[in-house]
């Protein structure tokens, strides 16, 4: 497994080279950051899988066994999506950051800019939504929320089930590849359910992811084929609602 964050004092530096990466970075990493103010910075680069030492982004290991989330999600699907997938939005990450310094050096061409940009805003989307995506899940998960966050879905949906109907459509009708998020809107501090196509677009700017759901068809289709529904409903069985909850509350700050 590849190392993890190094020295101190870079986290937040690094935490912001995504941000300025725009799309799904932008909203995840403000999330990350929120703790990185509560004084944990270390965190937020380990998190993110940022090594000081060779100044490049590394996988984040998994935090359970491939096979932990079984039935619901299979060992198969996590192993490939992790070591795979995962493992290919950092590399295209690390390879835009390295374009585009390239660029500020003048030994890529200027006509590079604008697909350096968007690799970097795919790919670090991709290896922000991931590293919350695992977060997301455990083995002990399922269940209903409690706490704060429990009573703000009450509060903003009316119900635990009618917010899970609203992500479960969120997530089943995104055309193509993407993302069912379930985010703090910081104006309101209203908690509202969207989805996000690729790894990047479709949540308008400042909402702070805290549930998200990858309904790419590398997430589910070892197992579920064409059935994004049940695979959705599986994945309520291990969402990890107390790490979700420390997301709600370190939003509302
Ligand atoms: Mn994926």
């Amino acid at each position: 497994m590849a190392q993890q964050a190094g020295s101190h004092g870079v986290t937040r530096r690094s935490a912001l080279s995504l941000l300025a990466a725009g799309g799904a970075g932008s909203l995840v990493a403000p999330t990350l950051l929120a703790q990185g103010a509560a004084g944990e910075d270390d965190h937020v680069a380990t998190m993110l899988g940022w090594d000081q030492d060779s100044g490049q982004y590394t996988l984040p290991p998994l935090p359970y066994a491939f096979d932990a989330l079984e039935p619901h999600i299979d060992a198969q699907t996590m192993e490939i999506h992790h070591d795979r997938h995962h493992a290919g939005y950092v590399r295209g990450l690390n390879r835009a950051l390295e374009g585009l310094a390239g660029l500020r050096e003048g030994t890529v061409p200027a006509s590079e800019a604008s697909h350096l940009s968007h690799e970097l805003s795919f790919h670090g989307g991709g290896h922000v939504n991931h590293t919350l995506f695992w977060l997301n899940m455990s083995p002990d998960g399922g269940g209903e929320p409690g706490g704060a966050l429990g009573e703000a879905i009450a509060r903003d949906f009316g119900s635990f089930e009618k917010f899970k109907g609203q992500f479960a459509s969120a997530s089943g009708s995104v055309k193509g590849s993407g993302w069912g998020y379930l985010c703090l809107e910081p104006i309101s501090q209203k908690l509202i359910v969207t989805h996000m196509h690729n790894q990047e677009d479709g949540l308008f700017a400042g909402l702070r992811p805290l549930l998200g759901v990858d309904v790419w068809e590398h997430a589910y289709y070892l197992k579920y084929q064409n059935r994004r529904g049940d695979y959705i409903q599986a994945f309520f069985n291990v969402i990890n609602w107390e790490h979700v909850g420390k997301l709600y509350e370190w939003s509302i700050g």
